[in-house]
């Protein structure tokens, strides 16, 4: 075991509570039915919806494995629990993209500063994964300055100042009440005046208010984009897995109004209906860019298939790399 908790351990722990939803139950279904018959699928397809996978995820997911048993003649039902697995992975493999961290690089034509707009409802966990993601370009020696464009709230910005000085990271701030592209704009330029780069812009995520959050964030856009070539050049949307399917309708309500570039999957180790990552993936056609398995900064972890499938079926997990 090394010092420090490697991705192995982050997945299975943070997804421990998927695994009872998902994985123990498929176990269970299997030891139980011995062999696979229609009952058997029924019930599978039943464990998957109430894992929130969604309906169509769920229907072909067992349609798939159906007609595998039915080609190579599998009957033993414990079969079922490898075959699941497999359409797990090709199917969330749909959701894997290029890597944040890696646009943030030094290579030729990478932007600098790399601008990162964070959007989502409220409470979904946008100022804590800032937090995080700012810790991690720093673990790579990356200069971050964090805009705390969420001006509606107060504590947002006091809780970007903690994770700011924790990780190292400039924390640009205005007044409660004051304007988010005027903040956006602020931290730009110290961005810029500093060779920092990556920016990161934190938004407010209040849906029932006078001013339209949409305006207002498509205002931001509008600022970073006049400042910076090509900003923002990630439009993240942050989305709470325990919320299940409702975090598919909020990822289609912002990536119309705001196109989002990838979405940050948080709080799965709070839930056992983490399927909604395969909703995510299904249905969307978004990257997802990180998933957040607790609340350390080491916990926001980058989305890898192969990794969240080793998380769920920790037993036929690779080596760790
Ligand atoms: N367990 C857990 N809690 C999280 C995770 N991400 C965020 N949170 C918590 O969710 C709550 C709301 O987060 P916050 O960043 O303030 O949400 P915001 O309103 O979108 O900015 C906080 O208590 C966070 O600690 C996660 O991956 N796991
Ligand atoms: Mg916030």
């Amino acid at each position: 075991m090394s010092e420090k908790e490697g991705w192995f351990g982050r997945f299975s722990r943070g997804l421990s509570k998927m695994r009872q939803g998902l994985t123990d139950k498929v176990q269970a279904l299997a030891a139980r039915a011995g062999r696979v018959d229609e009952d058997l699928l029924e019930e599978l397809e039943a464990i998957l919806i109430q894992a929130d996978v969604g309906v169509a995820g769920a229907t072909a997911i067992v349609e798939n494995i159906r007609e595998r048993c039915r080609k190579d003649g599998i009957a033993s039902a414990g079969a079922v629990r490898d075959l699941l697995r497999e359409e797990l992975r090709r199917r969330l493999a749909l959701a894997e993209g290029p890597s944040v961290e890696g646009a943030a690089g030094a290579g030729r034509g990478a932007a600098k500063p790399l601008v990162i707009m964070v959007v989502g409802v409220n409470g979904t966990g946008k100022t804590t994964t800032i937090g995080k993601l700012a810790h991690r370009l720093r673990d790579e020696g990356k200069q971050v300055v964090i805009a705390a464009g969420d001006t509606f709230r107060a504590a947002a910005a006091e809780q970007l100042a903690i994770w700011g000085e924790r990780a190292g990271a400039t924390v640009v701030r205005h007044q409660e009440g004051g304007d988010p592209a005027a903040v956006a704009f602020d931290a730009v330029k110290s961005a810029q005046a500093h060779g920092a780069d990556v920016v990161i812009v934190d938004t407010a995520g209040r849906l029932h208010t006078k001013v339209n959050l949409m305006e207002e964030l498509k205002k931001v856009q509008r600022v970073l984009a006049r400042e910076v070539p090509g900003a923002p050049h990630e439009v993240l949307l942050v989305v709470d897995a325990t919320t299940g399917l409702n975090a598919v309708q909020q990822a289609k309500v912002f990536r119309e109004a705001v196109g989002v570039t990838g979405v940050v999957l948080t709080k799965l180790d709070g839930t056992a209906k983490g399927g909604v990552v395969v909703a995510i993936a299904g249905e969307l056609g978004l990257p997802v860019k990180y998933v957040g398995l607790g609340e350390t900064a080491e916990d926001l972890q980058p989305f890898s298939a192969d990794k969240f499938v080793a998380g769920l079926f920790p037993d036929a997990a690779p080596p760790e790399s």
